[in-house]
């Protein structure tokens, strides 16, 4: 693994770019596997371009979009509760902070308790990191940052021990977890439970399963914002890898799984065509009605929640619910070695 330490000389900030080098041909390897694999898929991390992270960002604002609501509404009416369940003075750790905007809440809570803190962000963009850092440091002074930038891996590889005599408070928020499937949901959890000891907590974002009218229409908002971050996917692809999607050609399709607990994200071809993708040399063909495969959103229950942790060395120990019981913002007690 190739690491950089970079310390900003910004006095209360150290960023860290502990990004493994990967080959520049990645996305476009993986739309060649995905295009040619039987039924078709793509990742869902290569929705988060510049256009797509904005889209995404507006998507939070969707009044069918509810998570990023409830859990807000979570943070800002029990932060004191959530922090107070963890014993002991904290060092604040975030996987996926992006602009850390819902972390303030938890961050002010604990600064109620303790005249320092240590804030540990781990986040995929440098540049989203050094912003959100610089405002929470005007913002807090008697906040550290100790940043990685890298993905949820690297980050983890590459943490310092944390400041003597603290417990760890780590934050996944956001259902982020949903976009994982059950192995990989595992993994992570197994990996961020290395990296913490025990008495240490999670505090864990989860969607919970409910109508699938609702879920639905979460996914599939009536201004289009959602297909918009769906097939700017294809965009991507003319931009990225010299390719002739036609994006009026295809359509968003989403549907919820009630069996599994799952909104199933595609992009779907409207008609038979081809489309020819200069830099793979490949063209591939397209049956009316033939699908992508782009994303996954997993929804919970409390039980499933309580399993998935006793699986990777927590224990789940309080939830807190939003007013309409949409979302669950759960604690996860690090138990054991
Ligand atoms: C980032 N993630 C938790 C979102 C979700 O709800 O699965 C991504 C998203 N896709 C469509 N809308 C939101």
């Amino acid at each position: 693994m190739s690491q950089t330490s970079v310390p900003a000389s910004l006095g209360r900030l150290d960023l860290h770019k502990v990004l493994r080098i990967k080959t520049e041909s990645g996305f476009a390897e993986e739309v060649r596997r995905g295009l040619l694999a039987q039924p078709k898929k793509l990742l869902p991390k290569y929705f988060y371009d510049e256009l797509g992270s904005q889209l995404f960002e507006a998507i939070c604002l969707l009044p069918e979009y509810y998570p990023t609501r409830a859990e807000n509404e979570i943070l800002g009416r029990y932060a004191d509760e959530i922090v107070n369940a963890v014993e002991g003075r904290k060092t604040l750790l975030e996987m996926g902070s992006g602009s850390a905007f819902k972390t303030r809440r938890i961050i002010e809570a604990i600064l109620k308790e303790q005249s320092h803190l240590l804030f540990v962000p781990v986040d995929i963009s440098a540049t989203a990191l050094e912003t959100s850092s610089r405002v929470l440091l005007q913002s807090y002074p008697a906040l550290r940052i100790e940043a990685y930038a890298g993905d949820y891996y690297d980050g983890l590889n590459a943490l310092r021990e944390r400041p003597e005599g603290t417990r760890t408070l780590a934050l996944f928020l956001g259902s982020n977890i949903g976009n994982f499937d059950a192995d990989e949901a595992n993994k992570f959890l197994c990996a961020l439970r290395k990296v913490l000891r025990a008495g240490d907590a999670l505090l864990l974002g989860a969607d919970l399963k409910k109508e699938p009218e609702v879920l639905e229409a979460a996914y599939d908002d009536a201004l289009g914002v959602t297909a918009a971050f769906n097939r700017n996917l294809l965009v991507r692809i003319n931009r990225e890898l010299d390719a002739n999607f036609n994006p009026r050609l295809f359509r968003h399709y989403v549907t919820y799984n009630e069996e599994v607990g799952v909104v199933e994200t595609y992009i779907e071809s409207l008609r038979e065509q081809s489309v020819q993708i200069g830099k793979l040399a490949l063209d591939i063909r397209f049956a009316e009605g033939e699908r992508i495969h782009t994303e996954n959103s997993y929804k919970y229950d409390l039980d499933g929640l309580s399993r998935m942790a006793a699986e990777t060395g927590f224990t789940r120990t309080r939830t807190w619910l939003d007013e309409r019981e949409q979302f669950s913002s759960n604690l996860f007690l690090a138990v054991g070695g």
